[in-house]
């Protein structure tokens, strides 16, 4: 007897994925799931975003990390409500760990949820937490070759966020080659470069994200 092992655990994480995404829109919440390998700069990211945004949203983030508070801590210190989840030795978040995550959360007092998952382009690729987006940091020192290497992580993106773009002058990072790869691997998605250290492409980020939120609570 062969019991596809696979299968069932993603079918029992769409169930709950299927339960959050509805329980999210009840409650007008965007939900954004990040992902990259690590150090791309998910949390130098998110801090920047939160600074830019928290004046008009109300901003949540669930933190996803092998060990350590460190993310949420750096999150927490600009104001947002943060939980941090860790995973042990588990290289993705799921959507039973986002359930668990948001009985820590006020999601009566949210607009806007990112979760920061794990650090790795491969196994967060396959587990739908309930968002309504996913989207990839690639940052400049890892080199435009991720995207091809790393198909199944850049084909179910929507939108990529190319950052420390402030290191192109240093770098051989090839943009055009990388928008290119991204176009026929995955032709729906948009790939946005900016800096979390500069604040470069912020704007366009920004008004992503509110196109997004006013999306969703459009009667
Ligand atoms: N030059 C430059 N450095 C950056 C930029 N964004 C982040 N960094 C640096 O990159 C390093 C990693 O940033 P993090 O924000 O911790 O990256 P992360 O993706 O959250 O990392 P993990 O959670 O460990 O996967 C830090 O030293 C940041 O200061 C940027 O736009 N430009
Ligand atoms: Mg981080």
């Amino acid at each position: 007897m062969r019991i596809d092992v696979k299968n069932s655990v993603l079918a029992e994480n769409q169930k709950s994925a299927d339960a959050l995404r509805e329980m999210f829109a009840k409650n007008d919440i965007l939900v954004l799931n990040i992902m990259s390998s690590p150090g791309a700069g998910k949390t130098s990211l998110l801090v920047k975003t939160i600074q830019e945004l928290s004046k008009e949203y109300r901003i949540g983030v669930i933190e996803g990390d092998l060990a350590t508070t460190l993310d949420a801590d750096r999150i927490r210190a600009v104001g947002a409500q943060t939980v941090q989840l860790n995973t042990g030795g588990g290289c993705h978040l799921d959507a039973r760990m986002v359930e668990k995550a948001n009985e820590h959360l006020d999601m009566d007092v949210l607009d806007i949820l990112f979760i920061e998952n794990v650090g790795n382009l491969v196994c967060p690729s396959g587990y739908d937490l309930g968002q309504n987006h996913k989207i990839v940091v690639l940052s400049v020192p890892e080199g435009n070759d991720k995207i091809p290497k790393y198909p199944h992580m850049f084909r179910r993106t929507e939108l990529v966020l190319l950052n420390k773009i402030d290191l192109l002058p240093y770098l051989d990072f090839n943009t055009e080659q990388a928008a290119q790869d991204l176009s026929l691997l995955n032709p729906s998605s948009a790939i946005l470069p900016l800096s979390a250290k500069t604040g470069e492409g912020f704007d366009a980020w920004i008004r992503w994200i509110k196109e997004k939120r006013d999306a969703i609570c459009r009667p």
